[in-house]
This record gives C-alpha cells, sequence and structure tokens, in this order.
C-alpha cells in the first residue's frame, strides 16, 4: 500500500495516524501537489493529496473516502461506530475538522499571494469559519460528544485540523474561549502516531 502525500498537509497526516494506529505497513510517496511535476494527478485526477495506491490500478481519494476504505479492511482498533447515527455524528465531524483544514488551507494560500493581490474580506470570511467551526467542536468536547477515548476518524481529524491552525499560525488565539477543545487535542497530542506526523518545522 502506497500513501501519496505531503508532510505539511493535515489531510495527508490523517491518514498516516489512521495506518499507524492500525499498524497498516504501508510506503509514503512524498510529492508536493502544488509543482508541474507532481505524480499526484496520476492517482487523483483532481491533483489532490492525498491518494492511497492499493493495487495496479487501484487509488483511493478523498481522505475521508481513504479513512472509509481502510475501515473496511476491519483491522482494530475501528475508528467509525458501527451504529448507523452513532457513524454518520463522527463522519459528520469529521466533514467539520476537514472543513476547517479547507478555510486554513485557503487563508494560507491567500497569504502567499503578493500583498496587492490578497483580498481582506476572502481572509476574514475564512477565519469566520474556522472561528464557528472551532466553537462547534467546543461545544462538542463540552457535552462530550466529542471525547479523546475511544479513538476515532472524528477525534483523530479534529486533532489534525488544531495540528495545521497551530503550525500555519492561522488562528493564533483559538485556545483562548475554548478550554474542552485544548484539552481534547493536547490528549491526542500525546499519541505515538501524532508525535511520528508531526509537520516539519523547516
Ligand atoms: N477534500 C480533500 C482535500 C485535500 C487537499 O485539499 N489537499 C491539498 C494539500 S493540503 C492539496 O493537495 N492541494 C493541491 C491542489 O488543490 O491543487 C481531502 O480530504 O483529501
Amino acid at each position: 500500500m502506497k500513501l501519496i502525500g505531503n508532510y505539511t498537509s493535515p489531510y495527508v497526516r490523517k491518514i498516516s495516524v489512521i495506518l499507524l494506529e492500525k499498524g497498516i505497513t504501508f510506503e509514503f510517496v512524498n510529492d508536493n501537489p502544488w509543482t508541474a511535476e507532481s505524480a499526484t494527478p496520476h492517482y487523483n485526477p483532481l491533483g489532490k493529496v492525498p491518494a492511497l495506491v492499493t493495487g495496479e490500478d487501484e487509488y483511493w481519494f478523498d481522505s475521508p473516502v481513504i479513512a472509509e476504505y481502510l475501515e473496511l479492511l476491519d483491522i482494530a482498533p475501528a475508528l467509525i461506530p458501527r451504529e448507523p447515527k452513532a457513524a454518520l455524528k463522527m463522519r459528520q465531524i469529521e466533514a467539520l475538522a476537514d472543513g476547517i483544514m479547507d478555510a486554513a488551507l485557503v487563508s494560507v494560500r491567500e497569504q502567499q499571494r503578493p500583498p496587492a493581490q490578497q483580498s481582506e474580506i476572502e481572509l476574514l470570511r475564512q477565519r469566520e469559519k474556522i472561528s464557528r467551526g472551532m466553537d462547534m467542536l467546543e461545544k462538542f468536547a463540552a457535552d462530550k460528544t466529542l471525547s479523546a477515548e475511544p479513538l476515532t476518524v472524528a477525534n483523530i481529524a479534529v486533532a489534525c485540523a488544531v495540528g495545521y491552525i497551530n503550525f500555519r499560525r492561522v488562528s493564533p488565539g483559538w485556545c483562548v474561549d475554548r478550554p474542552h477543545l485544548v484539552k481534547l487535542v493536547e490528549a491526542l497530542f500525546q499519541r505515538e502516531s501524532f508525535a511520528r506526523t508531526e509537520p516539519p518545522t523547516a
């Protein structure tokens, strides 16, 4: 099994954590999807990482689909509850965390443009999405809809989203009024799978 990805991508980190937690051996193929010579479009016509290669002509994308594929292998620990509505709730929280990653990524890309071409309105819209998304995560962490144990696709995605926000310093004050979310991600960051997938500092 090959994981096509990039160490700075939170979506790739999500899949790497799942593979490590399940003890699935995989080859990591480092590829930068933003370059003209990227190999990613060969595996995903959208040119986005992660992509998972599982056979001669079998490629999987995007990260929620890959997570679901890995679940189908039936390797412990199960990261999606068996009960359908509980499973749907976890997928919804995963989608929320993925959406926070999307907004953070758009902000980072916007800020990489020459200052005169950057849109303050766009940056504000993305910041509001992140802020509202994190408020909802804080609520879920406070009422225990979301907890650090057991491990699920939801809490893994949430910790990857927060890890990316910290790494890119997108929303530096996010932790001030969100104590339950802070506690949740701190517990997850203690895991070996998260320590081994930290984004590079340089
Ligand atoms: N919804 C996708 C998002 C993946 C994504 O946006 N990946 C970024 C890297 S962080 C990417 O490859 N972007 C390249 C591009 O948009 O051309 C998923 O969950 O896998």
